[in-house]
């Protein structure tokens, strides 16, 4: 097969146009690339290799850690720990942040908060997962521990975000301001090489997803939009098709790449939302919003613009094709809770 531009020569390329570029942010990226072949290979033998199932433990948000969850965190924290770019990590099975302390890393400009396998709960199921991403500039001094404020930034400061997701291949998209691009992961060899270029997201789509189990539950806006989505008008290509994965990166990747909504409203057992700002939430907007959509947590909030106060702090997520989120914001403003 011949290899397109791997995404090393594509880091390369990207730096040579950033004549200022110190080649840091390349280094971060070799690092989530090796940790993502590395879940990629335990997540592809993951009922014979005796590491699925709950762990045992708990994460900080009470969820049974399923023992690939802890194997993806330590992969990917100690693949960012190796390279002295990365100061600190927040993460999802990590109750407090963590600040790497060796002198070196201290000197690292910046700072990364990830969900280490989102949707974990669909391992043992073989349902897509996966790798969510968020990388920042450290607002603190170099050379001191990485502190809270550091992680606390609105996603409109993102220096880049992303995911890898673990699929029928594995494949890590991504941005730093520049738009989308998409790369397959070439076992065989061992790169990730550039498969979607630029990627767009559709103006409009025909998927909704969303729960519906919790539909009692749902602010009204929301349960008027699901209504509007099934209502048949072969002008607008309604009923339009529910798909609902459970793992957000699944849903979200299907969307991107045919047009489509996902969304986790509040609900009576999670009257936030679900979904974690930090670290699902803003690298997932920025991608969307880099790819031409949307992404609110309601009525003209933008995500991106919301301010953290706690590191796994929740909120409501409506995300995807511009007109459809436009579409549901309508509702929720008619329908004011
Ligand atoms: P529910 C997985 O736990 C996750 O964080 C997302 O990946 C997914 O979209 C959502 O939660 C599923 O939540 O409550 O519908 O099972």
């Amino acid at each position: 097969m011949e290899i397109t531009k791997t995404h090393g020569e594509f880091i390369i390329d990207a730096q040579h146009e950033h004549p200022d570029a110190s080649g840091e942010l390349s280094s971060l990226f070799a690092s989530i690339r090796l940790a993502a072949k590395i879940v990629h290979r335990e997540i592809n033998k993951a009922g014979l290799a005796d590491i699925t199932g709950a762990a045992g433990a708990e994460n900080v948000q009470g969820e049974a850690q399923q023992k690939l969850d802890l194997y993806a965190n330590d992969k990917f924290k100690a693949a960012l720990e190796a390279r002295g770019v990365v100061c600190g990590l927040a993460s999802e099975e990590e109750e407090h942040l963590v600040s790497f302390d060796s002198a070196r890393c201290q000197k690292g400009k910046y700072i990364v908060l990830m969900d280490p396998l989102d949707g974990s709960s669909n391992i043992d199921v073989n349902v897509s997962v996966g790798t969510i991403f968020s990388i920042y500039h450290r607002l603190t001094p170099v050379g001191t521990p990485a502190k809270e404020e550091d992680f606390l930034q609105p996603g409109n400061k993102q220096v880049a975000a992303g995911y890898i997701i673990y699929g029928s291949s594995t494949m890590l998209v991504y941005t730093t301001g520049q738009g989308v691009n998409g790369f397959t992961y070439d076992p065989s060899i061992g790169v990730f090489c550039l498969s979607n270029p630029d990627m767009r997201a559709p103006k409009t789509g025909t998927i909704y997803s969303v729960n519906e189990g919790n539909y009692v539950h749902f602010p009204e806006g929301i349960k008027k939009y699901i209504k509007y989505c099934q209502i048949e008008d072969k002008a607008s290509n309604r009923p339009y098709t529910s798909r609902y994965i459970g793992s957000l990166v699944a849903d979200f990747h299907r969307n991107l790449i045919k047009g489509g909504i996902y969304m986790y409203p509040t609900s009576t057992a999670y009257p936030n939302g679900k979904l974690r700002l930090l670290y699902e939430c803003n690298p997932m907007a920025f991608l969307i919003e880099q790819a031409g959509g949307r992404a609110i947590a309601g009525p003209g909030i933008r995500i991106m613009d919301m301010v953290p106060t706690e590191l796994h702090q929740r909120a409501p997520l409506y995300l995807g094709s511009s007109r459809m989120v436009d579409e549901v914001e309508a509702r929720m403003v008619a329908n004011p809770e």
